[in-house]
């Protein structure tokens, strides 16, 4: 990695230019992959910011004081990030959380060699109460011949991943991504419209200190999964209690937890046999940034990155953060796949 000193100022662009560098044998199509997605992500931290005075200024649904149809704000990411992606002649393909099936990139624009999957506006729902939301990627290459992406492009174990991301729009808005280097991470700074570098090199600290879930769901929870999280909280197995967080915007519990060390967990219930959150555009790239960052990611069983994906909108149970908690998941909900104490 290029160093920097504590006084050097550091774009994206500079950073994503000098990481180039370091390999003679690249293209520079990723890195124009990642321009696109911090433009992206300046244009939606621009409404995210707004969006208390949708109230004010007109609501969803209806028209702004400039008679103007005002868009959801999902609505509003998703369409900025395929418009921001899809005519610079370096994928072949999306997929959104947002969108039924594959994006296809139009007629008449070039196609690339990488596909692109998204969650435009992760935890929406916390839009109206002014809590963080973030946008998750994942970048990978094309496998299959010919110019357009197929699904089997789009549907690729994330060990594959050639880059993932996410950006958070909270008190700031920051850009957190991997190419498979470590993970950097840059800070919007308003005032001149730039991502500049805030977080070299990110790595989980040495010890967990949260944990993350929404424990509403126990009543639905096996006796293994009730378990693991009286070990999280130091009822069972003696270890150090730890502090309970739950924003229920996957980006914020996963950023807290990323620089103050700890574990989120969505397990598998029995309402929701396979949890919530989706495979290909929340789990994945968030269990590439955990593992560069020095952690772990498991479906209770598997290793995140192994699983090889059926369809698009698969969902998976989440154990995301520092080594040791994520292999307590592991070991103790194998325990049920084994038959013992389930
Ligand atoms: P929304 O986009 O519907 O707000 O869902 C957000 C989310 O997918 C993820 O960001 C949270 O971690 C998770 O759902 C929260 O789900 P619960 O409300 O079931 O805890």
């Amino acid at each position: 990695m290029v160093q920097h000193t504590a006084t050097s100022v550091v774009t994206i662009e500079r950073f994503i230019i000098e990481q180039e560098r370091l390999f003679p044998e690249a293209t520079g199509e990723l890195s124009g992959i990642l321009y696109d997605i911090a433009l992206a992500a300046k244009m939606i931290a621009n409404k995210v910011r707004r969006a208390g005075l949708v109230d004010i200024l007109g609501a969803a649904g209806m028209e702004n004081v400039q008679g103007e149809a005002v868009q959801k704000l999902d609505v509003f990411a998703n369409e900025t990030i395929i418009k921001a992606m899809d005519h610079g002649g370096r994928l072949c393909a999306m997929a959104s959380e947002e969108e039924p099936g594959i994006i296809p990139i139009p007629d008449g624009f070039r196609c690339g060699k990488y596909v692109l999957l998204f969650d435009p506006l992760d935890g929406s729902s916390n839009i109206d109460v002014n809590v963080p939301v973030g946008t998750i990627f994942s970048v990978l290459r094309k496998i299959t011949p010919g110019k357009k992406g197929e699904m089997e492009d789009l549907l690729q174990p994330g060990r594959r991943q050639v880059a993932a991301g996410y950006i958070i729009y909270g008190s700031s808005t920051m850009l957190v991504y991997t190419t498979g280097q470590g993970v950097h991470g840059f800070t919007l700074d308003p005032s001149i419209g730039e991502f500049l570098l805030s977080h070299p090199d990110i790595k989980l600290p040495q010890s967990s200190r949260y944990l993350s879930v929404n424990d509403s769901y126990e009543q639905h929870w096996d006796e293994n999964t009730r378990s693991l999280m009286r070990h999280y909280r130091g009822l069972e197995g003696g270890g150090r209690p730890l502090s309970v967080r739950y924003v229920g915007s996957l980006v914020a519990d996963f950023h807290r937890n990323l620089l103050g060390g700890g574990v989120f967990c969505y397990p598998a219930n029995a309402k929701a046999p396979k949890g919530k959150l989706r495979l290909l555009y929340e789990a994945n790239p968030l269990a590439f940034i955990a593992e560069q960052a020095g952690g772990a990611a498991c479906d209770g069983h598997r290793r995140v990155l192994d699983i090889a994906p059926d369809e698009l909108h698969q969902r998976t149970p989440l154990y995301i953060g520092n080594k040791p908690e994520v292999t307590l998941a592991h070991d103790i909900l194998s325990r049920a796949a084994a038959g013992v104490g389930a």
